[in-house]
């Protein structure tokens, strides 16, 4: 009901609607809009009331609830269902619960500030609130689950484009970092419950810097972290962002899966790339090599060429890259 109210009110603009109107369309009585009108104001919603001419919406919040991302929003599967947290752990925790208890496909689990939010390896992600975009996305791909860290990228050359389409070229560390002016402004973390050959579920991981200031980075990332205000020096709209970050997700998964080929993602990705050509540290577990990125595969894989000139394709998991200057 809230929602359908805040749907008429958006609707009605800059005019005022009546309590009357409102009461008659959905139903319900004028005490109960009052009521609903309180909850939106709660949220952060600016709602003049005049008496004999009703209600008007001046200004809706800077939230990340379906409501105010809908208008940015054309998928067909992503974020029909979306569930919004004012504060979580973790929304990669929450929505492997969800999916656990069979949540449906392409569910968007996102969250204005995480206590807990997770990197890879059991490492921290900070996520401030109101700052960033911090989402999980459920996916049931009927795949092989080798090919499952193949959607890293896919979310990877999804970030990129949507923020190219909003004007901020990014770069990608191979295969899950989005960096910007040599520091980290997005990770992506893919975690998967399945068997052998059997997917159950896959949670999709995004988490990105937006309206963060410096100084509001703890010490620990301050040289290694930014954010698209600090280095845009404006406010982003993380509304039309988040939207348009799951519509280029939707569109380069679904050809994903359709075609059987990562190539139209490892096309941005490789456009994108900030290791190709350069020299690398590969690190596997104790040992690390140098070696040059090369290339990357269709199937996503780090091509590094060796100082004794041998090549080997590297799977996305099973190292760690470190370039030689600086955090990237
Ligand atoms: C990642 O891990 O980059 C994956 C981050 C995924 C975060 C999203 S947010 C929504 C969803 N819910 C979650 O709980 N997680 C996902 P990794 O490559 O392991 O990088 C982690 C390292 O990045 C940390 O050890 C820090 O050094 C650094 N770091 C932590 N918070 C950061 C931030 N906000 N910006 C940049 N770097 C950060």
């Amino acid at each position: 009901m809230k929602e359908n109210i805040l749907n008429l009110l958006k609707e009605s603009g800059d005019s005022f609607i009546s309590g009357q109107f409102i009461s008659e369309k959905l139903g319900v009585t004028r005490t109960a809009i009052w009521k609903y009108m309180n909850t939106l104001k709660e949220e952060g919603y600016e709602i003049e009331s005049v008496s004999k001419k009703g209600y008007r919406l001046i200004c809706s919040p800077d939230i990340l609830t379906f409501s105010e991302i809908k208008e940015y929003l054309n998928t067909k599967f992503i974020g029909k269902k979306f569930i919004h947290f004012d504060s979580i752990d973790s929304t990669n925790t929450k929505a492997k619960e969800l999916a656990s208890l069979g949540e449906e496909n392409g569910t968007v689990i996102i969250s204005e500030e995480q206590t807990g939010g997770r990197g890879r390896l059991g490492r921290n992600w900070c996520s401030p609130k109101g700052k960033g975009i911090w989402l999980s996305i459920i996916l049931k791909p009927d795949i092989d689950p080798m090919n499952i860290a193949k959607i890293t990228q896919v979310a990877g050359a999804a970030v990129c484009k949507s923020l190219l389409d909003i004007g901020i070229t990014t770069y990608i560390k191979w295969p899950n970092d989005i960096i910007i002016n040599s520091k980290k402004v997005c990770g992506i973390l893919t975690e998967m419950s399945g068997e052998l050959n059997m997917v159950n579920y896959v949670v999709l991981g995004i988490g990105i810097n937006v309206n963060i200031d410096a100084e509001e980075f703890p010490e620990d990332l301050k040289e290694i972290a930014t954010s698209l205000k600090i280095e845009q020096e404006k406010t982003i709209n993380r509304k039309e962002l988040t939207g348009r970050i799951l519509n280029n997700f939707e569109l380069l998964y679904r050809n994903f899966l359709n075609t059987s080929s990562l190539s139209a993602s490892v096309k941005i990705c490789k456009k994108h790339s900030i290791l190709l050509g350069r020299e690398i540290k590969i690190i596997n577990r104790n040992t690390s090599t140098l070696g040059k990125a090369i290339d990357i595969d269709n199937e996503g894989r780090l091509i590094v060429q060796y100082e004794n000139g041998e090549t080997e394709a590297v799977i996305s998991g099973e190292v760690s890259i470190r370039g030689l200057c600086g955090y990237v």
